[in-house]
């Protein structure tokens, strides 16, 4: 794909985030319809829905040939990533959506040929949005992030989960090491503040390739890195562990939780 045409999607992308933001703003002014999927901690609203659906209209409208893979359905279609694919996550953190009306992110990632080419975080309710083009560096609300530098675990701020720990208590050793522990409820907002340098890792042992493909695009770019939970490659197909860190964390992090 040239760069014409990814300067033209991302404008889209960026456009239609912020357009879509802008409607989550003023349907929180209503009364929101608020159903469980697979458990009852599982929450979906009428607004995910819609935000996902304005999405499939924008793309089928301006790039017919694209596809979507969004976490409310469109999902099911999608069993490659061979062409351009925008993996969407309309509303991620829903839980913080409806709970606190805050910390809550729109989740874009295009993908083309399975590689990722543009990340968008949309933090809605602080109008701070991530953006970044592959080789053209990561932003946040148009001011470039700094490359990640090294530092030690003792400094770092970590993420994840109370629930994690007790799938694993090897994480109680990051706890005890670890400067501060924090926990938003949100895959794609803290991957973005991994990448901004505000968490210097973050782990969930559950996650959809819409939670994390948008915070993935602009992770790559400040050179941070991104695995499962065990340091193998992200597929963007299934869901799986994550694991995202400051590249020097990553590496020291993988060795103490194998205890070597
Ligand atoms: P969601 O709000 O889009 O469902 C919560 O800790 C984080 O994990 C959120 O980013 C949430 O995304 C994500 N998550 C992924 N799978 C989940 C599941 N089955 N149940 C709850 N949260 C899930
Ligand atoms: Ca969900
Ligand atoms: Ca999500
Ligand atoms: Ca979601």
């Amino acid at each position: 794909m040239n760069d014409d045409t990814l300067q033209q999607i991302y404008d889209h992308a960026v456009q239609w985030t912020r357009e879509a933001g802008k409607y989550i703003r003023e349907k929180m002014k209503e009364s929101i319809s608020v159903s469980t999927k697979a458990n009852q901690d599982d929450l979906v609203t009428d607004v995910d829905r819609a935000v996902e659906r304005f999405f499939q209209e924008k793309i089928a409208a301006s790039f017919p040939h694209h596809r979507l893979m969004g976490e409310e359905g469109s999902y099911e279609a999608i069993k490659d990533l061979t062409g351009t694919v925008w993996i969407l996550d309309p509303i991620d953190g829903t839980v913080n959506f409806v709970h606190q009306e805050r910390y809550f992110a729109i989740s874009l990632g295009v993908f083309t040929e399975g590689h990722g080419v543009i990340g968008i975080v949309y933090d809605v309710m602080n109008d701070e949005l991530f953006t970044a083009q592959e080789g053209k560096g990561a932003f946040v609300n148009g001011q470039e992030l700094a490359k990640l530098s090294e530092m030690n675990l003792n400094e770092s701020i970590l993420s994840f989960n109370a629930g994690w720990i007790l799938k694993d208590r090897k994480l109680e050793m990051l706890v005890e090491e670890a400067r501060g522990i924090r926990s938003y409820g949100a895959a794609a907002l803290e991957i973005a503040y991994v990448a901004a340098g505000r968490l210097d890792a973050y782990i969930s042992f559950h996650l959809a390739p819409w939670d994390i493909a948008g915070g993935y695009v602009i992770l790559q770019e400040v050179g941070g890195v991104a695995t499962d939970y065990s340091g193998k490659e992200l597929t963007f197909l299934h869901k799986g562990t994550f694991f995202a860190a400051n590249p020097y964390l990553h590496k020291k992090i993988l060795q103490l939780l194998r205890g070597s």
